[in-house]
Protein backbone atom coordinates (compact mmCIF):
# COMPACT_ATOMS: atom_id res chain seq x y z
CA UNK A 1 0.00 0.00 0.00
CA UNK A 2 1.42 3.44 -1.38
CA UNK A 3 0.59 5.04 2.27
CA UNK A 4 2.49 2.43 4.31
CA UNK A 5 5.59 2.83 2.11
CA UNK A 6 5.44 6.73 3.52
CA UNK A 7 5.54 5.38 7.11
CA UNK A 8 7.85 3.04 6.50
CA UNK A 9 10.20 5.47 5.09
CA UNK A 10 9.35 8.06 7.58
CA UNK A 11 9.60 6.04 10.49
CA UNK A 12 13.05 5.07 9.08
CA UNK A 13 13.59 8.91 10.28
CA UNK A 14 12.19 8.81 13.82
CA UNK A 15 14.20 5.20 15.00
CA UNK A 16 12.77 2.81 17.91
CA UNK A 17 16.09 2.13 20.20
CA UNK A 18 15.87 -1.45 20.36
CA UNK A 19 14.53 -3.31 23.24
CA UNK A 20 13.01 0.26 25.09
CA UNK A 21 9.70 -0.23 26.56
CA UNK A 22 7.27 2.22 27.25
CA UNK A 23 4.28 2.06 29.41
CA UNK A 24 1.32 4.47 28.54
CA UNK A 25 0.65 5.23 32.07
CA UNK A 26 -2.33 7.23 34.18
CA UNK A 27 -2.10 9.73 31.51
CA UNK A 28 -0.01 8.92 28.66
CA UNK A 29 3.43 8.33 27.75
CA UNK A 30 5.92 9.96 30.43
CA UNK A 31 9.68 9.75 30.26
CA UNK A 32 13.07 11.67 29.94
CA UNK A 33 12.75 13.36 26.35
CA UNK A 34 15.51 11.72 24.51
CA UNK A 35 13.65 8.44 24.43
CA UNK A 36 10.33 10.26 23.12
CA UNK A 37 10.94 11.40 19.23
CA UNK A 38 10.08 7.46 18.06
CA UNK A 39 7.03 7.29 20.28
CA UNK A 40 5.89 10.80 19.00
CA UNK A 41 5.97 9.84 15.26
CA UNK A 42 4.17 6.57 16.16
CA UNK A 43 1.42 8.68 18.17
CA UNK A 44 1.08 10.73 14.89
CA UNK A 45 0.27 7.68 13.30
CA UNK A 46 -2.12 6.01 15.73
CA UNK A 47 -3.94 9.79 16.27
CA UNK A 48 -4.72 9.41 12.25
CA UNK A 49 -6.06 5.63 13.14
CA UNK A 50 -8.06 7.10 15.95
CA UNK A 51 -9.54 9.79 13.88
CA UNK A 52 -10.66 7.67 11.16
CA UNK A 53 -12.27 5.14 13.12
CA UNK A 54 -14.31 7.55 15.23
CA UNK A 55 -14.77 9.94 12.06
CA UNK A 56 -13.82 12.97 14.42
CA UNK A 57 -10.69 14.99 15.04
CA UNK A 58 -8.39 13.92 18.07
CA UNK A 59 -6.20 15.78 19.93
CA UNK A 60 -2.32 15.05 20.58
CA UNK A 61 -1.05 16.92 23.29
CA UNK A 62 2.88 16.90 24.02
CA UNK A 63 3.80 17.57 27.73
CA UNK A 64 4.86 16.02 30.79
CA UNK A 65 2.94 18.26 33.58
CA UNK A 66 4.25 18.51 36.55
CA UNK A 67 7.21 16.86 35.68
CA UNK A 68 10.71 17.84 35.62
CA UNK A 69 11.91 19.97 32.45
CA UNK A 70 13.79 17.35 31.36
CA UNK A 71 10.63 15.15 30.48
CA UNK A 72 8.43 15.22 28.05
CA UNK A 73 5.24 12.59 27.18
CA UNK A 74 2.26 12.74 25.23
CA UNK A 75 -1.26 12.06 25.10
CA UNK A 76 -4.16 11.28 23.04
CA UNK A 77 -7.49 13.04 23.76
CA UNK A 78 -11.00 11.41 22.20
CA UNK A 79 -13.43 13.43 20.22
CA UNK A 80 -15.03 14.86 23.25
CA UNK A 81 -11.93 16.23 24.88
CA UNK A 82 -11.77 13.15 27.02
CA UNK A 83 -9.34 10.80 27.56
CA UNK A 84 -8.53 8.48 25.00
CA UNK A 85 -10.63 4.73 25.45
CA UNK A 86 -8.54 2.30 27.43
CA UNK A 87 -8.75 0.04 24.41
CA UNK A 88 -6.90 2.32 22.46
CA UNK A 89 -4.28 2.82 25.08
CA UNK A 90 -3.11 -0.50 25.13
CA UNK A 91 -2.93 -0.04 21.01
CA UNK A 92 -0.72 3.04 22.01
CA UNK A 93 1.59 0.90 23.79
CA UNK A 94 1.60 -1.89 21.00
CA UNK A 95 2.48 0.81 18.53
CA UNK A 96 5.11 2.42 20.99
CA UNK A 97 6.74 -0.50 21.80
CA UNK A 98 6.80 -2.54 18.11
CA UNK A 99 10.52 -3.22 17.15
CA UNK A 100 11.07 -1.11 14.00
CA UNK A 101 10.28 -3.35 11.48
CA UNK A 102 7.27 -4.86 13.37
CA UNK A 103 5.61 -1.23 12.87
CA UNK A 104 3.41 -1.95 9.87
CA UNK A 105 2.50 -4.94 11.19
CA UNK A 106 1.25 -3.93 14.17
CA UNK A 107 -0.69 -0.86 12.56
CA UNK A 108 -1.96 -3.14 9.90
CA UNK A 109 -3.65 -5.20 12.50
CA UNK A 110 -4.95 -2.64 14.53
CA UNK A 111 -6.57 -1.47 11.10
CA UNK A 112 -8.26 -5.09 10.80
CA UNK A 113 -9.32 -5.08 14.55
CA UNK A 114 -11.02 -1.75 14.23
CA UNK A 115 -12.64 -2.43 10.44
CA UNK A 116 -10.92 0.94 9.68
CA UNK A 117 -11.66 2.37 6.28
CA UNK A 118 -8.54 3.92 5.02
CA UNK A 119 -10.01 6.29 2.79
CA UNK A 120 -11.84 7.85 5.38
CA UNK A 121 -10.92 11.08 6.06
CA UNK A 122 -8.99 12.37 9.26
CA UNK A 123 -7.56 15.38 11.42
CA UNK A 124 -5.36 15.57 13.98
CA UNK A 125 -4.99 18.81 16.61
CA UNK A 126 -1.39 18.89 18.59
CA UNK A 127 -0.90 21.34 21.47
CA UNK A 128 2.51 21.52 23.02
CA UNK A 129 3.90 22.66 26.70
CA UNK A 130 6.76 25.46 26.98
CA UNK A 131 9.37 22.50 27.52
CA UNK A 132 12.65 23.23 25.20
CA UNK A 133 11.84 19.84 23.78
CA UNK A 134 8.72 19.89 23.15
CA UNK A 135 9.09 22.06 19.62
CA UNK A 136 11.30 18.67 18.37
CA UNK A 137 8.56 16.46 19.59
CA UNK A 138 5.57 17.86 18.28
CA UNK A 139 7.14 18.01 15.00
CA UNK A 140 8.04 14.41 15.42
CA UNK A 141 4.24 14.07 15.97
CA UNK A 142 3.28 15.94 12.94
CA UNK A 143 5.92 13.82 10.54
CA UNK A 144 3.54 10.96 11.84
CA UNK A 145 -0.03 12.52 10.77
CA UNK A 146 1.11 13.51 7.41
CA UNK A 147 2.98 10.28 6.64
CA UNK A 148 -0.52 8.26 7.11
CA UNK A 149 -1.84 11.34 4.94
CA UNK A 150 -4.37 12.73 7.92
CA UNK A 151 -4.84 16.86 8.56
CA UNK A 152 -3.25 18.24 10.83
CA UNK A 153 -4.23 21.50 12.89
CA UNK A 154 -0.44 22.10 15.13
CA UNK A 155 -1.46 25.05 17.63
CA UNK A 156 1.33 25.67 19.07
CA UNK A 157 1.84 26.04 22.58
CA UNK A 158 -1.53 25.22 24.41
CA UNK A 159 -2.31 24.54 28.04
CA UNK A 160 -3.39 20.80 28.19
CA UNK A 161 -6.92 21.77 28.61
CA UNK A 162 -7.37 24.35 25.95
CA UNK A 163 -6.48 21.17 23.87
CA UNK A 164 -9.26 19.34 25.08
CA UNK A 165 -11.49 22.39 24.71
CA UNK A 166 -10.62 22.91 21.19
CA UNK A 167 -11.26 19.37 20.48
CA UNK A 168 -14.66 19.38 21.77
CA UNK A 169 -15.39 23.01 20.04
CA UNK A 170 -14.11 21.20 16.49
CA UNK A 171 -16.72 18.35 16.96
CA UNK A 172 -20.00 19.64 18.71
CA UNK A 173 -19.47 22.10 15.10
CA UNK A 174 -18.15 24.72 18.03
CA UNK A 175 -21.79 24.72 19.57
CA UNK A 176 -19.58 24.25 22.90
CA UNK A 177 -17.21 27.37 21.51
CA UNK A 178 -14.75 28.31 18.96
CA UNK A 179 -11.73 26.32 18.48
CA UNK A 180 -9.44 29.01 18.95
CA UNK A 181 -7.28 30.52 22.08
CA UNK A 182 -9.45 33.45 21.90
CA UNK A 183 -13.02 31.38 21.33
CA UNK A 184 -11.48 29.78 24.97
CA UNK A 185 -10.33 33.30 26.63
CA UNK A 186 -13.87 34.95 25.47
CA UNK A 187 -16.34 32.05 26.22
CA UNK A 188 -14.73 31.60 30.09
CA UNK A 189 -14.39 35.11 30.40
CA UNK A 190 -17.79 36.31 29.51
CA UNK A 191 -19.38 34.04 32.06
CA UNK A 192 -17.19 35.19 34.64
CA UNK A 193 -18.04 38.13 34.26
CA UNK A 194 -21.45 38.09 34.03
CA UNK A 195 -21.33 36.16 37.78
CA UNK A 196 -19.31 38.64 39.15
CA UNK A 197 -22.48 41.11 38.49
CA UNK A 198 -23.70 39.04 40.93
CA UNK A 199 -21.05 40.77 43.45
CA UNK A 200 -20.93 44.34 42.76
CA UNK A 201 -19.43 45.97 45.79
CA UNK A 202 -15.94 43.76 45.21
CA UNK A 203 -13.44 45.98 46.33
CA UNK A 204 -9.83 45.75 44.50
CA UNK A 205 -8.46 43.76 47.50
CA UNK A 206 -11.14 40.86 46.78
CA UNK A 207 -10.61 41.33 43.25
CA UNK A 208 -7.00 40.37 43.29
CA UNK A 209 -5.22 37.27 43.21
CA UNK A 210 -1.71 36.03 43.43
CA UNK A 211 -0.85 33.23 40.56
CA UNK A 212 1.83 30.62 40.68
CA UNK A 213 2.27 29.97 37.02
CA UNK A 214 5.21 27.25 37.56
CA UNK A 215 7.06 28.53 35.26
CA UNK A 216 5.02 26.78 32.15
CA UNK A 217 2.40 27.67 29.75
CA UNK A 218 0.14 28.15 32.25
CA UNK A 219 1.54 31.80 33.01
CA UNK A 220 1.96 32.16 29.33
CA UNK A 221 -2.05 31.91 28.68
CA UNK A 222 -3.16 33.71 31.75
CA UNK A 223 -1.31 36.24 30.70
CA UNK A 224 -3.00 36.48 27.18
CA UNK A 225 -6.58 36.21 28.92
CA UNK A 226 -5.84 39.17 31.25
CA UNK A 227 -7.37 41.75 29.24
CA UNK A 228 -10.95 39.24 28.26
CA UNK A 229 -11.06 40.14 32.26
CA UNK A 230 -12.04 43.57 32.41
CA UNK A 231 -10.12 44.07 35.29
CA UNK A 232 -12.70 42.24 37.29
CA UNK A 233 -9.65 40.21 38.21
CA UNK A 234 -6.81 41.58 39.35
CA UNK A 235 -3.61 39.45 38.52
CA UNK A 236 -0.45 39.29 40.38
CA UNK A 237 1.53 36.76 38.50
CA UNK A 238 4.81 34.98 39.86
CA UNK A 239 6.86 32.34 38.39
CA UNK A 240 6.05 33.65 34.88
CA UNK A 241 8.57 31.04 32.95
CA UNK A 242 10.96 34.49 32.30
CA UNK A 243 13.90 33.44 34.41
CA UNK A 244 12.75 30.09 36.44
CA UNK A 245 13.05 26.49 35.53
CA UNK A 246 9.57 24.96 34.84
CA UNK A 247 7.62 22.77 38.20
CA UNK A 248 11.15 23.55 40.29
CA UNK A 249 10.54 24.39 43.94
CA UNK A 250 6.83 25.78 42.46
CA UNK A 251 3.43 24.86 40.72
CA UNK A 252 0.64 22.73 42.18
CA UNK A 253 2.38 19.80 42.73
CA UNK A 254 5.02 21.31 44.66
CA UNK A 255 2.65 23.21 46.91
CA UNK A 256 0.76 20.07 47.56
CA UNK A 257 3.34 17.60 48.26
CA UNK A 258 5.41 20.24 50.71
CA UNK A 259 2.57 21.42 52.02
CA UNK A 260 4.49 24.95 51.56
CA UNK A 261 5.02 28.07 49.71
CA UNK A 262 6.20 28.17 46.15
CA UNK A 263 9.64 29.92 45.47
CA UNK A 264 9.14 33.05 43.87
CA UNK A 265 5.67 34.36 45.16
CA UNK A 266 5.88 37.46 47.51
CA UNK A 267 2.87 36.53 49.96
CA UNK A 268 1.70 38.81 52.50
CA UNK A 269 -0.48 37.62 55.90
CA UNK A 270 -3.90 36.22 54.36
CA UNK A 271 -3.79 37.04 50.73
CA UNK A 272 -5.53 34.50 48.14
CA UNK A 273 -3.04 32.77 45.97
CA UNK A 274 -3.10 29.42 43.82
CA UNK A 275 -0.86 27.32 41.98
CA UNK A 276 -0.81 25.99 38.40
CA UNK A 277 1.09 22.93 37.65
CA UNK A 278 3.20 22.54 34.27
CA UNK A 279 0.81 22.03 31.65
CA UNK A 280 -2.02 24.22 33.77
CA UNK A 281 -4.37 21.22 34.46
CA UNK A 282 -4.13 21.55 38.27
CA UNK A 283 -5.02 24.36 40.49
CA UNK A 284 -4.18 24.53 44.46
CA UNK A 285 -4.99 27.46 46.48
CA UNK A 286 -2.88 28.52 49.59
CA UNK A 287 -2.76 31.45 52.28
CA UNK A 288 -0.60 32.44 55.27
CA UNK A 289 -1.99 33.69 58.83
CA UNK A 290 -1.01 35.72 60.60
CA UNK A 291 1.05 33.70 63.17
CA UNK A 292 2.91 32.67 59.41
CA UNK A 293 1.16 28.96 59.11
CA UNK A 294 0.59 27.84 55.76
CA UNK A 295 -3.15 26.96 55.21
CA UNK A 296 -3.46 24.66 51.77
CA UNK A 297 -7.12 24.71 50.11
CA UNK A 298 -6.49 21.63 47.93
CA UNK A 299 -8.85 20.05 45.22
CA UNK A 300 -11.09 18.62 48.24
CA UNK A 301 -11.60 21.83 49.81
CA UNK A 302 -12.12 22.89 46.20
CA UNK A 303 -14.87 20.05 45.56
CA UNK A 304 -16.29 21.43 48.63
CA UNK A 305 -16.73 24.72 47.46
CA UNK A 306 -18.05 24.39 44.26
CA UNK A 307 -20.38 21.31 44.92
CA UNK A 308 -21.69 23.51 48.26
CA UNK A 309 -22.45 26.55 45.96
CA UNK A 310 -24.18 24.67 42.89
CA UNK A 311 -26.19 23.11 45.69
CA UNK A 312 -27.63 25.65 46.99
CA UNK A 313 -28.38 27.22 43.54
CA UNK A 314 -30.42 24.05 42.29
CA UNK A 315 -32.52 24.46 45.74
CA UNK A 316 -32.99 27.92 45.18
CA UNK A 317 -34.15 27.03 41.47
CA UNK A 318 -36.45 24.79 42.35
CA UNK A 319 -34.29 22.07 39.75
CA UNK A 320 -34.59 18.59 40.29
CA UNK A 321 -31.10 17.72 39.60
CA UNK A 322 -29.05 14.87 41.79
CA UNK A 323 -25.16 16.40 42.24
CA UNK A 324 -22.65 13.82 42.99
CA UNK A 325 -19.13 14.57 43.73
CA UNK A 326 -16.79 12.07 42.43
CA UNK A 327 -13.30 11.53 44.72
CA UNK A 328 -10.15 9.35 44.97
CA UNK A 329 -8.71 7.47 48.16
CA UNK A 330 -6.93 10.67 48.84
CA UNK A 331 -9.50 12.42 49.40
CA UNK A 332 -9.07 13.85 52.96
CA UNK A 333 -11.48 11.80 55.06
CA UNK A 334 -12.59 15.10 56.54
CA UNK A 335 -13.98 16.52 53.46
CA UNK A 336 -15.71 13.21 52.80
CA UNK A 337 -17.48 13.37 56.12
CA UNK A 338 -18.48 17.26 55.37
CA UNK A 339 -19.65 16.09 51.78
CA UNK A 340 -21.98 13.42 53.19
CA UNK A 341 -23.13 14.47 56.79
CA UNK A 342 -23.04 18.54 56.53
CA UNK A 343 -24.10 18.75 52.81
CA UNK A 344 -25.78 15.71 52.26
CA UNK A 345 -24.75 15.17 48.56
CA UNK A 346 -23.68 11.73 47.14
CA UNK A 347 -19.95 10.97 47.38
CA UNK A 348 -18.26 8.31 44.88
CA UNK A 349 -14.80 6.70 45.79
CA UNK A 350 -13.34 5.39 42.39
CA UNK A 351 -9.36 4.90 40.87
CA UNK A 352 -6.77 7.40 40.95
CA UNK A 353 -6.16 9.18 37.22
CA UNK A 354 -8.71 11.26 35.87
CA UNK A 355 -10.37 8.95 33.44
CA UNK A 356 -11.97 7.12 36.25
CA UNK A 357 -13.27 10.01 38.19
CA UNK A 358 -14.50 12.35 34.88
CA UNK A 359 -16.78 8.72 33.82
CA UNK A 360 -18.16 8.03 37.46
CA UNK A 361 -18.98 12.26 37.70
CA UNK A 362 -20.99 11.42 33.92
CA UNK A 363 -23.73 9.33 36.29
CA UNK A 364 -25.23 12.64 37.86
CA UNK A 365 -26.93 15.32 36.68
CA UNK A 366 -24.29 17.70 38.03
CA UNK A 367 -20.94 15.73 38.76
CA UNK A 368 -18.21 17.21 40.52
CA UNK A 369 -15.00 15.39 40.65
CA UNK A 370 -11.55 16.49 42.04
CA UNK A 371 -8.55 14.75 42.90
CA UNK A 372 -6.77 16.05 46.37
CA UNK A 373 -4.20 17.10 44.05
CA UNK A 374 -5.81 19.78 42.40
CA UNK A 375 -6.95 18.01 39.24
CA UNK A 376 -11.03 18.36 38.43
CA UNK A 377 -14.30 20.01 37.18
CA UNK A 378 -17.46 19.61 37.06
CA UNK A 379 -19.97 17.87 34.53
CA UNK A 380 -23.40 18.56 34.08
CA UNK A 381 -25.65 16.21 31.79
CA UNK A 382 -27.21 17.72 28.64
CA UNK A 383 -30.33 17.46 30.11
CA UNK A 384 -29.27 19.68 33.61
CA UNK A 385 -28.18 21.93 30.61
CA UNK A 386 -31.14 22.45 29.19
CA UNK A 387 -33.56 22.84 32.56
CA UNK A 388 -30.77 25.27 33.46
CA UNK A 389 -31.59 27.36 30.14
CA UNK A 390 -35.15 26.69 29.90
CA UNK A 391 -35.67 28.37 33.50
CA UNK A 392 -33.40 31.15 33.06
CA UNK A 393 -35.07 32.61 30.27
CA UNK A 394 -38.87 31.59 31.59
CA UNK A 395 -40.87 35.16 32.29
CA UNK A 396 -43.58 33.46 34.50
CA UNK A 397 -40.85 32.20 37.04
CA UNK A 398 -40.20 33.75 40.36
CA UNK A 399 -36.57 36.76 40.38
CA UNK A 400 -35.15 34.14 42.60
CA UNK A 401 -35.64 31.10 40.71
CA UNK A 402 -34.51 32.85 37.41
CA UNK A 403 -31.62 34.49 39.27
CA UNK A 404 -30.57 31.07 40.79
CA UNK A 405 -30.67 29.68 37.14
CA UNK A 406 -28.97 32.22 35.36
CA UNK A 407 -26.29 32.13 37.48
CA UNK A 408 -26.09 28.08 37.16
CA UNK A 409 -25.84 29.01 33.29
CA UNK A 410 -22.94 31.38 33.75
CA UNK A 411 -21.30 28.52 36.16
CA UNK A 412 -21.88 26.27 32.89
CA UNK A 413 -20.25 28.66 30.61
CA UNK A 414 -17.18 28.97 32.66
CA UNK A 415 -16.63 25.35 33.31
CA UNK A 416 -13.91 23.41 31.10
CA UNK A 417 -16.11 20.20 31.17
CA UNK A 418 -13.83 18.59 28.66
CA UNK A 419 -11.13 18.05 31.79
CA UNK A 420 -9.73 19.78 34.96
CA UNK A 421 -8.49 23.24 34.05
CA UNK A 422 -6.39 25.34 35.97
CA UNK A 423 -7.24 28.72 34.75
CA UNK A 424 -10.85 27.67 34.38
CA UNK A 425 -11.29 26.56 37.82
CA UNK A 426 -9.45 29.45 38.75
CA UNK A 427 -12.18 31.46 37.35
CA UNK A 428 -14.92 29.38 38.60
CA UNK A 429 -13.45 29.69 42.30
CA UNK A 430 -12.98 33.16 42.22
CA UNK A 431 -16.63 34.02 41.09
CA UNK A 432 -18.32 31.35 44.18
CA UNK A 433 -16.49 32.66 46.61
CA UNK A 434 -17.44 37.02 44.94
CA UNK A 435 -20.78 35.56 44.91
CA UNK A 436 -21.45 34.37 48.08
CA UNK A 437 -18.98 36.95 49.46
CA UNK A 438 -16.88 34.59 51.15
CA UNK A 439 -13.25 35.24 52.30
CA UNK A 440 -10.83 32.64 51.98
CA UNK A 441 -10.83 31.70 55.44
CA UNK A 442 -14.32 31.21 56.24
CA UNK A 443 -13.96 29.02 52.92
CA UNK A 444 -10.85 27.39 54.76
CA UNK A 445 -13.06 26.85 58.05
CA UNK A 446 -15.73 24.53 56.26
CA UNK A 447 -13.95 22.04 57.36
CA UNK A 448 -10.40 21.29 59.24
CA UNK A 449 -8.17 18.72 57.12
CA UNK A 450 -7.19 16.12 59.14
CA UNK A 451 -3.10 15.54 59.53
CA UNK A 452 -1.66 12.89 56.46
CA UNK A 453 1.14 12.15 55.07
CA UNK A 454 2.35 10.66 51.51
CA UNK A 455 5.10 8.15 51.15
CA UNK A 456 6.84 5.84 49.02
CA UNK A 457 8.72 2.76 49.41
CA UNK A 458 10.58 1.19 46.75
CA UNK A 459 10.22 -2.97 45.88
CA UNK A 460 11.64 -5.22 43.49
CA UNK A 461 8.34 -5.39 41.67
CA UNK A 462 5.65 -2.97 42.17
CA UNK A 463 2.99 -5.40 40.60
CA UNK A 464 2.98 -7.78 43.21
CA UNK A 465 0.42 -4.88 45.14
CA UNK A 466 -2.80 -5.42 43.45
CA UNK A 467 -5.70 -3.79 45.26
CA UNK A 468 -9.67 -3.44 45.04
CA UNK A 469 -12.08 -1.15 46.66
CA UNK A 470 -10.83 1.82 44.57
CA UNK A 471 -7.05 0.87 45.58
CA UNK A 472 -7.96 1.26 49.50
CA UNK A 473 -7.58 -2.06 49.96
CA UNK A 474 -4.96 -4.03 49.44
CA UNK A 475 -5.56 -8.03 47.46
CA UNK A 476 -1.80 -9.06 47.65
CA UNK A 477 0.19 -9.93 48.60
CA UNK A 478 -1.03 -11.86 51.53
CA UNK A 479 -1.02 -10.14 54.75
CA UNK A 480 -0.34 -6.46 53.95
CA UNK A 481 -4.47 -5.62 54.36
CA UNK A 482 -4.14 -7.54 57.39
CA UNK A 483 -1.01 -5.34 58.48
CA UNK A 484 -2.01 -2.23 57.99
CA UNK A 485 -5.83 -2.84 59.38
CA UNK A 486 -4.00 -3.46 62.44
CA UNK A 487 -1.50 -0.48 62.16
CA UNK A 488 -4.46 1.69 61.73
CA UNK A 489 -6.91 0.01 64.66
CA UNK A 490 -3.98 1.72 66.64
CA UNK A 491 -4.99 5.85 66.38
CA UNK A 492 -7.59 7.55 66.35
CA UNK A 493 -9.59 8.75 63.06
CA UNK A 494 -7.10 6.90 61.18
CA UNK A 495 -6.88 5.51 57.79
CA UNK A 496 -4.07 3.93 55.67
CA UNK A 497 -4.21 2.67 52.22
CA UNK A 498 -1.24 1.71 49.33
CA UNK A 499 -0.60 1.39 46.02
CA UNK A 500 1.48 0.73 43.49
CA UNK A 501 1.98 4.51 41.72
CA UNK A 502 0.79 4.23 37.76
CA UNK A 503 3.26 7.13 36.78
CA UNK A 504 6.48 6.00 38.63
CA UNK A 505 8.43 2.94 39.87
CA UNK A 506 7.35 2.92 43.31
CA UNK A 507 4.89 1.93 45.90
CA UNK A 508 2.71 4.72 47.30
CA UNK A 509 1.40 4.66 51.41
CA UNK A 510 -1.07 7.14 52.42
CA UNK A 511 -1.85 7.94 56.27
CA UNK A 512 -3.93 10.20 58.26
CA UNK A 513 -4.88 10.49 61.80
CA UNK A 514 -6.03 12.68 64.54
CA UNK A 515 -2.44 14.64 64.94
CA UNK A 516 0.56 14.81 62.25
CA UNK A 517 2.98 12.90 65.04
CA UNK A 518 0.35 9.92 64.51
CA UNK A 519 -0.06 10.67 61.22
CA UNK A 520 3.89 10.03 60.58
CA UNK A 521 4.30 7.32 63.06
CA UNK A 522 1.31 5.29 61.30
CA UNK A 523 2.77 6.22 57.24
CA UNK A 524 6.30 5.16 58.99
CA UNK A 525 4.84 1.61 59.84
CA UNK A 526 2.99 0.75 56.62
CA UNK A 527 5.66 1.80 55.26
CA UNK A 528 7.76 -0.72 57.06
CA UNK A 529 4.72 -3.47 55.85
CA UNK A 530 5.05 -2.72 52.36
CA UNK A 531 8.80 -3.02 52.86
CA UNK A 532 8.56 -6.12 54.84
CA UNK A 533 6.00 -7.76 52.86
CA UNK A 534 6.12 -6.85 49.37
CA UNK A 535 9.82 -7.56 48.62
CA UNK A 536 11.32 -3.97 49.81
CA UNK A 537 14.75 -2.75 48.24
CA UNK A 538 17.38 -0.59 49.58
CA UNK A 539 17.64 1.09 52.22
CA UNK A 540 14.38 0.23 54.72
CA UNK A 541 12.06 3.63 55.38
CA UNK A 542 13.46 5.93 57.53
CA UNK A 543 10.64 7.98 60.26
CA UNK A 544 10.35 11.19 59.25
CA UNK A 545 12.35 13.28 62.03
C1 LIG B 1 -1.50 11.30 36.65
C2 LIG B 1 -2.98 11.54 36.59
C3 LIG B 1 -3.46 12.10 37.90
C4 LIG B 1 -3.09 11.17 39.03
C5 LIG B 1 -1.62 10.87 39.02
C6 LIG B 1 -1.34 9.74 39.98
C7 LIG B 1 -4.28 12.27 34.67
C8 LIG B 1 -4.46 13.32 33.63
N1 LIG B 1 -3.30 12.50 35.54
O1 LIG B 1 -0.78 12.48 36.81
O2 LIG B 1 -4.84 12.22 37.80
O3 LIG B 1 -3.41 11.74 40.26
O4 LIG B 1 -1.25 10.41 37.72
O5 LIG B 1 -0.03 9.35 39.90
O6 LIG B 1 -4.96 11.26 34.70
P1 LIG B 1 0.47 8.03 40.61
O7 LIG B 1 -0.28 6.88 40.02
O8 LIG B 1 1.93 8.01 40.33
O9 LIG B 1 0.18 8.20 42.07
MG1 LIG C 1 -0.82 18.50 34.68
Amino acid sequence: MALFEEVSKKSALHPKPAGLLLNYGTSGFRTVAEQLDHVMFRMGLLAVLRSKKTKATIGVMVTASHNPEEDNGIKLVDPMGEMVTPTWEEYAMQVANAEQEALLTVLGDIMKREAIDINQGAAVFIGRDTRPSSESLSQAVLDGILSLAGHAHDYGVLTTPQLHFMVRCENTQSRYGNPTTEGYYQKLSQAFVQLVKHAPNRTDDQKHLLVDGANGVGALKLREMEPFLQKELQISLFNKGTGGKLNFQCGADYVKVQQGPPLGVEMLVGQRCCSFDGDADRIVYYYSDSEGRFHLLDGDKIATLISTFLKKLVTQAGLDLQIGVVQTAYANGSSTRYLENNMKVTVRCVETGVKHLHHAAQEFDIGVYFEANGHGTVLFSESAVEKIQQLAMDSSTSDEKKSAAQILENTVNVTNQAVGDAISDMLLVEAVLAVQGLSLQQWDAMYTDLPNRQRKVKVADKSVITTTDAERRALSPAGLQDAVDALVKQYRLSRAFVRPSGTEDTIRVYAEADTQENTDSLAHEVCMAVYRLAGGVGEEPQPLC
